[in-house]
């Protein structure tokens, strides 16, 4: 059987070990232990900083995936140092507040080569998997520019706002000032990367992991032709919430659900991915069993749903709550 997840970034990355474990346990309904799992991720966090790309969801999936990331961050590289960035900073170079470790500039260095080059993003991606090895195919949505800005209150402008990108916002800013607007530059012009149609038309069953509906899956969504093939696979359309008891577990998912008017629930989120017999992208939608209060709207709008633990505590508890999600759309 052929899987495919639309992943963000760390979220994404956690339920991917848990499902991997899953397939590899035989712990999944109907999926068999060679079954291929193909990635497609976010790109729409991607930033250009010191003259370097820098792809935080492409590579919180391929280090996490590829035992190379940093556990407690989150976000790169494992025993990394810090070199770099601090000359950086003693030379008064911005933007100081987004970290390059000395192992994650590496990365950079290559993909920022590759690319100028000529490869396209899902090429270098290729090849920078080839050393890391995650044990999925993994797609950037696009190959194309696409990057995420934040509008923020700003007194001082005549607007009454100022738009930062995305890594400011939550970097700099800690998501600490409401989310205006979210503005994803370039999303519309976009074309999804090579193979990502096909992993959703082609697949026996596909994955929204409990990843930002806004700023990581809502972008993946955002690529023009996305939503067309979700709606044309045969496959099963199966999410789970990444909002447990009204917010977030991690991040600033409630701040950009508030800022495009989408209730910060569970129930709220998967009536927001919608159902497809109604136009939607979900067929099923698991909430953490403290939700479970979020059912009945849930059916109301189409969906089958059901109530589960959600929260990714170890790879049994996220593998057991992919089983369910398959057990829910088969
Ligand atoms: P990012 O790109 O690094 O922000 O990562 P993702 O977008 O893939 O995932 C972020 C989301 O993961 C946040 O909205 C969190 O609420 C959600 N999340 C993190 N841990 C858990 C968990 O254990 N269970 C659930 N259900 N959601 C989680
Ligand atoms: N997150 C931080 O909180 N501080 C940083 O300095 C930082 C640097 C950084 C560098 C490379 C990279 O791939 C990710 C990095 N992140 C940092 C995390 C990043 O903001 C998040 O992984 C996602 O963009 C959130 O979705
Ligand atoms: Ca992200």
């Amino acid at each position: 059987r052929a899987l495919t997840v639309l992943s963000g970034g760390m979220g994404g990355a956690k339920f991917l070990q848990g499902l991997l474990h899953g397939v590899r346990t035989g712990a999944l309904p109907d999926v068999a232990a060679d079954a291929d799992v193909t990635v497609v991720a976010n790109t729409a966090d991607d930033i250009w900083v010191h003259g370097l790309k820098v792809c935080p969801d492409l590579d919180t999936v391929m280090y996490t995936l590829g035992d190379g990331i940093d556990l407690e961050r989150g976000w790169g590289r494992r025993d990394e140092t810090w070199s770099v960035r601090t000359e950086l900073a003693e030379y008064g170079v911005e933007p100081t507040w987004f970290g390059l470790g000395d192992r994650d500039v590496a990365t950079h260095l290559v993909r920022t080569q590759m690319l100028e080059a000529g490869y396209p993003l899902s090429q270098v991606t290729e090849a920078l998997c080839r050393r890391w090895q995650p044990g999925v195919r993994l797609l950037p949505m696009t190959d194309d520019r696409v990057e995420t800005h934040i509008a923020v209150p700003d007194p001082d402008s005549p607007s009454g706002r100022r738009v930062v990108h995305f890594q400011e916002y939550w970097v700099r800013l800690r998501a600490q000032v409401p989310a205006e607007a979210v503005v994803v530059v370039g999303l519309e012009e976009s074309t999804p990367g090579p193979g990502v149609v096909e992993a959703i038309t082609d697949a026996d069953l596909v994955l929204l992991p409990p990843s930002n509906p806004v700023v990581s899956v809502g972008t993946i969504l955002g690529v023009p032709g996305v939503r067309e093939a979700l709606t044309a696979t045969r496959a099963p359309v199966v999410g789970l919430s990444p909002i447990i008891g009204g917010t977030h577990v991690r991040g600033m998912a409630e701040q950009v659900l508030t800022a495009i008017g989408v209730e910060v629930s569970a129930g709220g989120v998967g009536r927001h991915y919608g159902a497809r017999s109604r136009g939607g992208v979900l067929d099923g939608w698991l909430v953490d069993e403290s939700d479970a209060d979020q059912l009945p709207g849930l059916e109301e709008a189409g969906l089958a749903a059901a109530a589960v633990p959600l929260f990714m505590t170890d790879h049994d508890a996220t593998a057991t709550m992919a089983a369910a999600a398959i057990r829910l759309v088969r």
